[in-house]
């Protein structure tokens, strides 16, 4: 067969296994994996890694906040940082604004995404106001291809907790995961009044403000709902030790639990909050950071298999007025926007901190940086792996290749990692066959990305 593309020489890593081969690409896929294969394009992947893209799952993109102010990046800003980064496809939220119905909300982030993204992607729907309209419409979200909720147990847009049993248990009947941002907003308000009220109001006071136990108290409740409703959670953000636990015990336990952490909380500590000046603010985001012993529990998980996926939680508010300081900057800790950028750093992090320092496997990456999150969001077999028939959403990597972190792609004034130095970065990137990222160059234009309708079925924790 005469292919579109081959992939020659490379050492294909998947979940599971690692070996070497050729890939030919026919029509936007995987047509053969073997060797002398005939193409009218080649990529030459000696001495290179050639894994899945990888897939994005916790990313926010075109959208506004809790409190109203709108990410830095947009489709295309933010699907270049990420493929720029490694990913081939990724998962942002569509986030349903009080009032609104879900097919308002899909149409609305439909048209922010579909002439901008340069990848796939598709949508994790925020659930913040699930009256019975909204419950009774979310089945025609698994219609469109949206099998994932989001809600919160804290801010403006939380939920009761009989409101979300209600959206586990439609989410279950229809085959959906529900994820869910875990701290108790009781447990912060109060904290929080405490602090401001006593004059403790600038950036570092977000720390002690969200305490472990928020966090903890919230993650158990979860869990506990999503066992009453029989019904799959995914627990977003963990950033506790004891937390960590809680989704370990329940998955061992064998409910329908997944955890996901994020690099902030394996590289940054609360001291970098700690910064002068107001520049702690770029290092706001919830949950906070923590403090080392917890980086290193969160590594422990990783490796033990009680997360499934380590996403970024990209959150990208400028250091300026538009972003961290659209309330002003003479305001409390609560008034600053909440989260930080690294869309484009996740992969090349978990590759150097964990891969070239052996707290984790190539094949464990795969599993945390794309496999996983195609299991779990409902696009395995189609991405997530490299196997005969699935999307040629590819990633090659030079695992030697340093650099020391400084600007990236997306639309940002900073970089929370800059200047750490890192091994092994992605080269080329792949969409459907195409090349999105090649040697230091973007290839796709905005619009190139295409909507990627799921279908998810309920799966055991050890399934992931
Ligand atoms: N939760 C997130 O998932 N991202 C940004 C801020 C937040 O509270
Ligand atoms: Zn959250
Ligand atoms: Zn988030």
């Amino acid at each position: 067969m005469k292919h579109d593309l081959i992939i020659k020489g490379g050492k294909l890593v998947t979940a599971n296994e690692t070996f070497s081969a050729d890939i030919g690409v026919k029509d936007g896929r995987i047509a053969t994996l073997g060797e002398n294969l005939d193409g009218n394009d080649v990529i030459n992947a000696d001495n290179k890694l050639v894994m899945p893209g990888g897939i994005e799952a916790h990313c926010h993109i075109a959208q506004e906040s809790a409190n109203g102010i709108m990410t830095s990046d947009d489709y295309e800003s933010g699907s270049i940082s990420a493929a720029f980064g490694g990913n081939s496809c990724f998962v942002p939220f569509a986030a349903q604004k009080k009032g609104e119905s879900i097919a308002a909300t899909i149409a609305e982030y439909d048209r922010r995404a579909e002439t901008k993204s340069v990848i796939d992607y598709s949508y994790h729907l925020i659930l913040t106001d699930p009256n019975k309209e909204v419950l009774d419409e979310l089945p025609s979200a698994f219609e469109r291809g949206i099998t994932s909720f989001k809600v919160f147990m804290t801010y403006a847009t939380r939920v009761s907790d009989a409101q979300f049993l209600d959206i586990l248990t439609i989410a279950r009947r229809h085959g959906g995961l529900t994820m869910v941002h875990a701290e108790n907003h009781d447990m912060l308000s109060w904290m929080s009044n405490a602090l401001t009220q006593g004059g403790y109001t600038e950036p570092r006071y977000h720390a002690p403000a969200r305490p472990s136990l928020a966090e903890e108290e919230a993650i158990n409740r979860a869990i506990s709902l999503s066992k009453l409703a029989n019904a799959p959670l995914m627990i977003v953000h963990v950033s506790t030790p004891k937390g960590a636990e809680l989704v370990a015990r329940a998955r061992m336990d064998g409910a329908f639990v997944f955890g996901e952490t994020c690099p902030q909380y394996l590289f940054l500590t609360r001291d970098d909050i700690d910064r002068p000046d107001l520049e702690g603010a770029k290092y706001i985001c919830s949950p906070p950071l923590r403090d080392i012993p917890t980086q290193e529990a969160l590594w422990r998980h990783i490796a033990g298999g009680t997360f499934s996926v380590v996403s970024s939680d990209h959150a990208p508010y400028r250091f300026d007025e538009s972003g961290k300081f659209s309330n002003g900057h003479d305001v409390d800790f609560r008034s600053f926007a909440n989260g930080m950028p690294g869309i484009e750093m996740r992969l090349p992090l978990m590759f150097s901190e964990g891969v070239v320092k052996g707290r984790i496997s190539l094949n464990q990456f795969v599993g945390l940086s794309s496999t996983n999150a195609a299991r779990l969001y409902g696009m395995l077999p189609r991405k997530g792996t490299l196997a005969i028939g699935a999307d040629a959403d590819i990633a090659i990597w030079d695992p030697n290749e340093t650099r020391i972190v400084g600007d990236m792609h997306d639309a940002m004034d900073y970089n929370p990692f800059e200047g750490m130095k890192i091994t092994g970065w992605p080269t080329t990137v792949l969409t459907q066959g195409q090349r999105v990222i090649d040697a230091g160059k973007l290839h796709a234009n905005p619009g190139d990305g295409n909507f990627i309708p799921v279908s998810y079925t309920h799966l055991r924790a050890h399934e992931t």
